[in-house]
């Protein structure tokens, strides 16, 4: 770190840490949620930068996507939902399997290399509905990377068909599914789930389909849903959990840190935590996620000129061009109504900010540094 940064860190605590992250030691806990605590920005800017440059260097990843969101019917009701409907609602969509394939035959001369598939849990749809979802997504898109269902509609879709996890989810890799995005986790403490999202799956249920699906080859995201009712030592536990099984399985690509929108749901009067808070977040979740390689900006939640920002706070990856594609976010109050960027857009984007871009594939490997 320059001499010059250091000035940053005056304060005895935030020169540990810096000591800490020069030496690429680990920090606790405890000293995470100190770092939550802590005020001064641009002390952690300079950290989370540090650490970012030391697993990531000056590199930006983005991929070329579109996101399917085969149905906003859902038998879940968490708080913070904006996007669930119930199937007598005008708004509400249930798409048939055929519906879907025109949505990828309109992707069909643009380079995609990822569809990203999550929706509501439906009543009706098992696994077998999926499969074969899968199954004719690949034969359009062969080479199409499939990162599809949260850890929720995986636990809903493999239970209604009888099978354990193992084998649910050996039968959608052998129908073609990649990966998994990392949906679903929201925050694991069980009072605070119980609050906002008490029907769906819990902490144990999403760590284990991850865990079982990191043994199956499957690799996956994670998520962490904040400025809601959660406190800093919540977060700091959801993170934790994240990185003791990262420890033991080493398949998780990125974090996916989402501010919570209170448009339109249950929860709105607690309104929304201010751009200060999502650059923290961002800071001390690259600072204490050592083992977790990508930290993703998601443009389409948080805006282009935020998801920026985050940049400078340890993110490095900017998700996909998206193509106008996905109303979950939009439904809650996001920043970008209709999501697109072209490639050149992106690499102009992540260029200005001072960054290398890359665009890549699902799993990070790098297909063309601009
Ligand atoms: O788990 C729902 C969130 C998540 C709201 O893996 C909300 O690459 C904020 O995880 N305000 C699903 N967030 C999306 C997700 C994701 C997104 C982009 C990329 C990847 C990836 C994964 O959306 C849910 C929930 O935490 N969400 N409602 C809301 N009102
Ligand atoms: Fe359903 Fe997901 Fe919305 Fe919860 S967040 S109500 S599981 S669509």
């Amino acid at each position: 770190m320059a001499e010059q940064q250091k000035i940053f860190l005056q304060d005895k605590f935030l020169s540990l840490i810096a000591e800490k992250i020069e030496a690429g030691e680990r920090i606790t806990a405890d000293e995470g949620l100190k770092l939550y605590e802590c005020k001064n920005l641009s002390a952690l800017a300079v950290l989370a930068s540090e650490k970012r440059k030391q697993i990531n260097q000056n590199f930006v990843f983005f991929n070329k996507n579109f996101h399917i969101e085969p149905t906003n019917i859902c038998i879940h009701n968490c708080r913070f939902c904006s996007y669930r409907r119930t199937p007598q609602d005008a708004d509400s969509w249930d798409y048939s399997i055929n519906e879907m394939l025109e949505i990828c035959k309109k992707q069909l001369t643009k380079n995609i290399t990822e569809v990203h598939i999550v929706g509501g849990v439906h009543p009706n749809h098992d696994l077998h509905f999926y499969c074969n979802l899968i199954v004719e997504i690949k034969k359009i898109l062969p080479d199409v990377h499939i990162k599809a269902f949260t850890a929720v509609e995986l636990d809903y879709m493999i239970t209604k068909a009888n099978l354990n996890w193992e084998e649910g989810l050996m039968k959608l890799k052998q129908a073609g599914l990649n990966s998994i995005p990392g949906g679903g986790a929201e925050i694991f403490d069980s009072e605070i789930r119980q609050q906002i999202c008490h029907q769906k799956s819990d902490a144990n249920t999403w760590l284990g389909i991850h865990k079982t699906a990191h043994r199956l080859g499957i690799m996956s995201n994670a998520s962490i849903l904040f400025g809601h009712i959660e406190t800093y030592k919540h977060r700091i536990n959801h993170l934790e959990k994240l990185r003791t099984l990262q420890d033991e399985t080493h398949s998780f690509n990125a974090l996916i840190p989402l501010k919570y929108k209170n448009h339109n749901n249950s929860i709105s009067s607690i309104g929304e935590v201010n751009d200060v808070e999502v650059l923290k977040n961002f800071a001390v979740s690259r600072i204490f996620l050592d083992n977790i390689p990508h930290i993703k900006s998601y443009w389409v939640m948080l805006g282009k000129n935020l998801a920026g920002i985050a940049l400078h706070f340890g993110a490095d990856d900017m998700d996909g061009t998206i193509d106008d594609s996905t109303k979950i976010y939009s439904m809650a109050g996001a920043e970008e109504k209709n999501p697109t960027m072209t490639t050149d857009e992106m690499i102009d984007f992540i260029r200005n900010l001072g960054f290398t871009p890359v665009e890549r594939d699902s799993i990070y490997n790098k297909l063309n540094v601009f």
